[in-house]
């Protein structure tokens, strides 16, 4: 067993608990489970500015389960941030502090209460559950929850420009086996830029209504961070920690152009050193705005570009009500190739594809299935990033594989492993023999020379999803 806070003391009655799975700081299985929280990051320093304190501890931080408990013990009050994902650690971990402070008060938040609301009341344990956004709800409900019915919905900023700096010395620290490789109160390097990485958000909000996703169904519109800030925040951080590449978490980086020919304009001219930064867009607005993408990639190092590509297959991506199509998807991975081959052409490193693919999804056939995987060997500069379909609560798609009994995805699991069935009827065995490259043959059909000789063995690139 770690002893990973060794020195911690208890400072202050309330508890504010970091939720992922267990061990997730210790030994991390990727880099990805250590992306730090921008909602535990946001509402702690909030809290802290008005005054109120607050410990912390995470489950990722420790390996069992009787350590955490060993944790929580002489709190009054705990507080967390429940994704789907985390439900489980989060019921478990109220569970484990009733049971040494039965008369504690445990106050939740997060995504998951404002999509599955039911699920989350129906833990005893949860005394407050606020949905919804909780920059203008968390410090009074801190401070009075007994004022607070069970359910609340929680107040949001009206723009990103309201919300403070984050302290991010407020984020919880790695066990020391990873400190040095960490960058702590920065985040690890996870392969898209020198470390130490920035994660930053520039907006909440994506106007589209994809299926699997649909954010702007449960997150509140808000205005975007002005550039200026993002900047400014940056330039801080560089000075204070140093700064090596950034991660912009937005769901949606590339929308609103004129925020993003700002960004042009005042990035490379402001920021302390133009960082190579991960961001995610869309393919039909690449096709839409081919010139603001290429001038992001080429001006503000935009050096790896997330997509949904999602599908190769339009009667797919109809279905996903992605809005883009087999022709945008080819047409931003041709705008690609070619700044690639220039890039490379004049030795530089050439700007790469984080591309997102759904395989897996209800109604998909095995041609469908051939087509995305054509798409895929299609990029020449590509890190895939591809997962099993997973109907989560929040999404049309998830709502009615739910209801329909169909969801494999329980309320114990909501995710484990890459490689884990999440919807009935979906022939599983079929995909898993697709990444291992056995219908290469069928796919190669219909490709250039140089896309066949691209390996069609995709299992590593399977993640959790
Ligand atoms: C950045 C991000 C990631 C990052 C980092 C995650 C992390 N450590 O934070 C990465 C890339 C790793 C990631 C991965 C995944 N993610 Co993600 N991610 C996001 C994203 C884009 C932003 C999260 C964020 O920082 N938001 C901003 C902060 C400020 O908001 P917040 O945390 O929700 O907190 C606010 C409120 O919830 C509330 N609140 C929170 N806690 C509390 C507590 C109290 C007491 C109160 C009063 C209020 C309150 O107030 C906060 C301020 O308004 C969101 C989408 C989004 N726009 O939110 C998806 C999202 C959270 N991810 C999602 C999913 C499904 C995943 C994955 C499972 C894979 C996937 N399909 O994308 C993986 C699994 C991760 C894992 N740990 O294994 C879903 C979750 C769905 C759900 N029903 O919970 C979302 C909503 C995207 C989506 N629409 O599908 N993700
Ligand atoms: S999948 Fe992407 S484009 Fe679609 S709604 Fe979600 S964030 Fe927006």
């Amino acid at each position: 067993m770690f002893n990973f806070w060794p020195q911690k003391r208890q400072q202050s009655k309330i508890l504010w608990l970091d939720l992922g799975d267990l061990g997730d700081l210790v030994h991390p299985h990727g880099p990805h489970e250590q992306w730090q929280d921008h909602g535990l990051g946001l509402l702690r320093t909030i809290l802290h500015q008005n005054g109120i304190e607050t410990d912390l501890r995470s489950t990722r931080a420790v390996t069992s389960w009787p350590e955490l408990q060993k944790q929580l013990k002489g709190y009054e009050t705990l507080i967390m941030n429940v994704r789907s994902y985390t439900f489980p650690v989060a019921r478990k971990s109220a569970q484990l502090f009733k049971e040494v402070n039965p008369s504690g008060m445990v106050l939740t938040g997060g995504m998951h209460a404002t999509v599955a609301v039911d699920e989350m009341a129906e833990i005893a344990e949860f005394d407050r559950i606020c949905q919804g956004p909780g920059e203008n709800t968390i410090v009074d409900l801190v401070k009075d929850p007994h004022s607070f019915p069970r359910v609340i919905v929680g107040i949001g900023a009206k723009t990103m420009a309201d919300w403070p700096m984050i302290d991010r010395t407020l984020w919880p620290k790695p066990h020391r086996r990873i400190a040095k490789k960490f960058n702590w109160p920065m985040e690890p390097e996870c392969g898209w830029g020198p470390a130490p990485v920035a994660t930053i958000l520039t907006n909440r909000v994506c106007p589209w209504q994809c299926v699997f996703c649909n954010e702007n169904s449960y997150i509140p519109n808000m205005g975007r961070k002005p550039v200026e800030a993002v900047i400014d925040e940056l330039n801080y951080l560089d000075r204070k920690y140093g700064v090596g590449s950034v991660v912009i978490h937005d769901s949606m980086f590339f929308q609103n152009p004129g925020w993003l020919q700002e960004w042009i304009e005042k990035y490379p001219a402001k920021a302390n050193k133009v960082w190579p930064y991960w961001a995610a867009g869309r393919s039909d607005t690449v096709r839409q705005w081919p010139d603001l993408f290429e001038a992001l990639v080429r001006e503000t190092n935009w050096n790896t570009i997330s997509i949904g590509f999602e599908s190769g297959s339009d009667r797919i991506l109809r279905l996903l009500n992605k809005e883009c199509t087999e022709e945008d998807n080819y047409f931003a991975i041709e705008l690609l190739n070619k700044l690639g081959d220039e890039f490379k052409s004049q030795g530089k490193q050439p700007p790469m594809f984080w591309a997102n693919i759904m395989l897996g999804i209800p109604g998909e056939s095995e041609d469908d299935a051939f087509k995305t995987i054509r798409m895929l060997k299609a990029m020449r500069y590509v890190y895939p990033s591809i997962s099993y379909y997973a109907p989560y609560p929040g999404s049309a798609l998830g709502y009615q594989l739910i209801a329909e009994g169909k969801s494999m995805m329980s309320k114990d699991n909501y995710h484990r492993f890459p490689g884990d069935e999440k919807v009935k009827g979906v022939n599983y065995q079929f995909y898993r023999e697709l990444l291992a490259g056995k219908f290469d043959q069928e796919i190669n059909q219909g490709l250039d020379a140089s896309a066949r000789h691209r390996s069609g063995v995709y299992e590593e690139a399977l993640i959790k999803a």
